[in-house]
């Protein structure tokens, strides 16, 4: 075990501890108890006086590009700073607006001279499923420091100001997820990736060539199908948000931390949305009940440094549901729907029960790792990533 690091400000926040890890005498559940609302600070935590808080309506036009702009340069890159997670405008839109959402968690940091954006983080609103509990928390994302504020110490405050707008709305819970290592993970997951156009994957440094091989092996090797193979492979539409829902209820179920998703969630969440949101069920050409149902959303990467290719097109899997066509079947499917619409790459974590197809259906292991986390609420033990049913964006 790497001996953990110090993090003097997650040391201070109700979250499983280092010093903890291995003691099952302390009980599941929340870490602190949530407080009268009459307690919660009333003000905003102090920015750096250059600084001030702005809430981001992302309904508006010219703050959605002013944030999508702010992420667009400096939100997620991989270790090599290869690639940058280019998230649409329409996809911040959508990730940030689902049932219930709270403008006032969308945050954002301005300069005050300039009024430039500079620092951003999200939260909305979800009940989570914790073995039998349902939890409302917030899942919090889109955490982002402009470049060159690094290191300053501005992401504690920002997430002591998320934290408390989520406080005034009497949720005291969260769900997170890092490529850093933070005290402590519920879980750790990898990324798989099943190369769709090998051949741009190749030149822009996604992958390598094989040993032993050659380019035209390679693409051959990654060959699809030109169409699907199972009878009733079709597009989601409003009329089954009924039918999945009971489907996706029905399946998450059996882990042990997944969303509790109501049909309007499941309107919101998995309809399909052009270049965001892609649901694909099985309809029994028999008796029209809906028997399958897999996803996948839509998260384009800059290509930093490539004078051939700007962006990297991946298609990122969602919620799968399998009770007569196998998984490995389905996701074959979406493999072949994928690059039918032109994706590069089709992302996979080791989540439910995604394990069972991803040798077999030519993904490889990718490096770096997805660290699952909960704010404010203790598991007595670390969980499988089979056990989590739980994708954030
Ligand atoms: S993860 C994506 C995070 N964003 C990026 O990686 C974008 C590129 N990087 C940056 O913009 C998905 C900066 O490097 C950031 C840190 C802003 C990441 N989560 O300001 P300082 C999410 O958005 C800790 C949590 O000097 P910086 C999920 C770090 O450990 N903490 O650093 C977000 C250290 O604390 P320590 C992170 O590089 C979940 C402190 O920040 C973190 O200029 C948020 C250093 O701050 C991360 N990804 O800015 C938590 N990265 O204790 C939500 C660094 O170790 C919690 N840190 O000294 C729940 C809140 C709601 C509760 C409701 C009840």
């Amino acid at each position: 075990m790497p001996r953990a690091k110090v993090h003097k400000f997650w040391e201070t926040q109700p979250v499983g501890q280092y010093k903890d890890v291995g003691n099952t005498g302390l009980p599941e559940g929340p870490i602190e108890a949530s407080t009268p609302l009459s307690e919660v600070k009333q003000e905003p935590y102090n920015l750096p006086s250059p600084y001030e808080w702005t809430t981001c309506d992302m309904n508006s036009e010219e703050t959605c590009n002013e944030v999508y702009n702010l992420l667009k340069n400096n939100y997620v890159e991989d270790d090599e700073n290869m690639f940058r997670f280019n998230y649409s405008k329409e996809f911040l839109q959508w990730a940030l607006h689902p049932p219930g959402y709270y403008t006032s968690w969308h945050i954002g940091v301005r300069a005050k001279a300039s009024k430039k954006l500079v620092a951003f983080i999200t939260g909305v609103p979800a009940r989570i499923k914790v073995r039998d509990d349902v939890v409302k928390m917030a899942e919090v994302n889109f955490l982002c420091v402009h470049k060159k504020l690094r290191s300053k110490r501005l992401a504690p405050v920002m997430i002591k100001e998320v934290t408390r707008r989520v406080h005034l709305e009497n949720i005291w819970q969260a769900a997170y997820t890092a490529g850093v290592v933070l005290p402590t993970p519920i879980t750790t997951c990898q990324y798989w990736h099943r190369s769709l156009n090998p051949k741009k994957l190749i030149e822009v440094g996604f992958s390598r060539l094989g040993a032993r091989m050659t380019m035209s092996r390679t693409i051959k090797l990654y060959k699809l199908p030109d169409s699907t193979a199972t009878p009733g492979f079709r597009a989601m539409e409003l009329r089954d948000v009924p039918a999945v829902t009971r489907l996706l209820r029905n399946y998450l179920a059996r882990f042990v931390v997944a969303p509790d998703f109501d049909e309007d969630d499941v309107e919101h969440w998995l309809l399909p949305r052009e270049n965001v949101m892609d649901t694909f069920l099985v309809e029994s050409p028999e008796t029209h009940e809906v028997t399958d149902i897999c996803s996948f959303y839509t998260l384009p990467s800059t290509i930093l440094g490539n004078q051939n290719h700007s962006t990297l097109k991946a298609a990122y899997s969602y919620y799968n549901v399998s009770t007569k066509t196998p998984l490995l079947q389905l996701t074959n499917d979406a493999l072949i729907i994928a690059k039918q619409k032109d994706y590069d790459v089709f992302n996979a974590l080791d989540v439910m029960e995604n394990e069972c197809f991803l040798k077999e259906l030519k993904f490889g292991p990718g490096d770096g790792q997805l660290h699952y986390y909960l704010y404010n609420y203790r598991l007595k033990h670390a969980i499988k990533p089979s056990e989590l049913g739980l994708v954030l964006l």
